[in-house]
């Protein structure tokens, strides 16, 4: 059996929707992270790094939301494009260059306790870079991997809606290949069951001083 370790954010969404989509049987285990419960010796034994997304799938412990979406490919046959080499590199681009930057300039735009020009400008711009050569490939065909829907759309799911929220004055819709992509995902009953996840479970809404030194110990050090 699959325990799934999350909360709403966009990585954990990422491998709600691979769940959601791929029938596989899993138990939703919610981490609330604004009460700082990624911080527990239990949890830091499946994730060392105080992060969701993490799955334990029997006793096999597994974190970041990209191995995982992998894994799980490999695991189920489902959703995996036939090249691997291609896959690899998109694959490694998002994990490696769109996450971070996008999780960066929506920290400095959203979350920093100092409005710092400089971090601000430079992750958005990074940002931007990032989402224009995704929205570029998505300009060569229907999904990321080609012909086929797979992992590599899932990943650029979880992050996109953000957009708007990490460059000022970008709506989605900036992006044209990628609005596409959100409206056909989302419309699709498993991206829906994977949305509504979150909504059962009592997470805190409210972003208060402990959730503050829960997610960003270091304003505090
Ligand atoms: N590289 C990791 C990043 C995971 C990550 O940053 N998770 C965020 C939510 S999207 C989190 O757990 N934040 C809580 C915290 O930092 O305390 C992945 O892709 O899974």
């Amino acid at each position: 059996m699959i325990r799934f370790y999350f909360n709403a954010a966009p990585n954990p969404m990422k491998v709600a929707l691979f769940l959601e989509e791929s029938g596989i049987d899993y138990v939703p285990v919610p981490v609330d992270t604004k009460k700082g419960q990624q911080h527990t010796p239990e949890f830091l034994a499946i994730n060392p790094n105080a992060k969701v997304p993490a799955l334990m799938d029997g006793d096999v412990a597994l974190f970041d939301s990209n191995a995982i979406l992998l894994y799980l490919a490999e695991k189920t046959g489902q959703f995996l494009p036939a090249e691997r080499g291609p896959l690899l590199s998109w694959l490694f681009f998002i994990a490696s260059g769109v996450g971070p930057y996008s999780g960066q300039a929506v920290h400095f735009h959203n979350f920093s306790p100092e409005d710092l020009a400089y971090p601000k400008k430079r992750y958005a711009f990074e940002a931007r870079r990032h989402w224009q050569i995704i929205d570029d490939r998505l300009a060569k065909g229907p999904y990321m991997a080609g012909a086929d829907y797979s992992i590599l759309d899932m990943a650029v799911w979880g992050w996109a809606p953000r957009i708007p929220f990490m460059i000022p004055d970008t709506p989605l819709e900036t992006f044209p290949n990628i609005a596409r992509l959100m409206d056909e995902l989302n419309a699709r009953p498993a991206a829906q069951r994977a949305l509504e996840l979150p909504s059962k479970h009592p997470f805190q809404q409210e972003m208060d001083e402990a959730a503050m030194r829960h997610m960003y110990p270091q304003i505090y050090a």
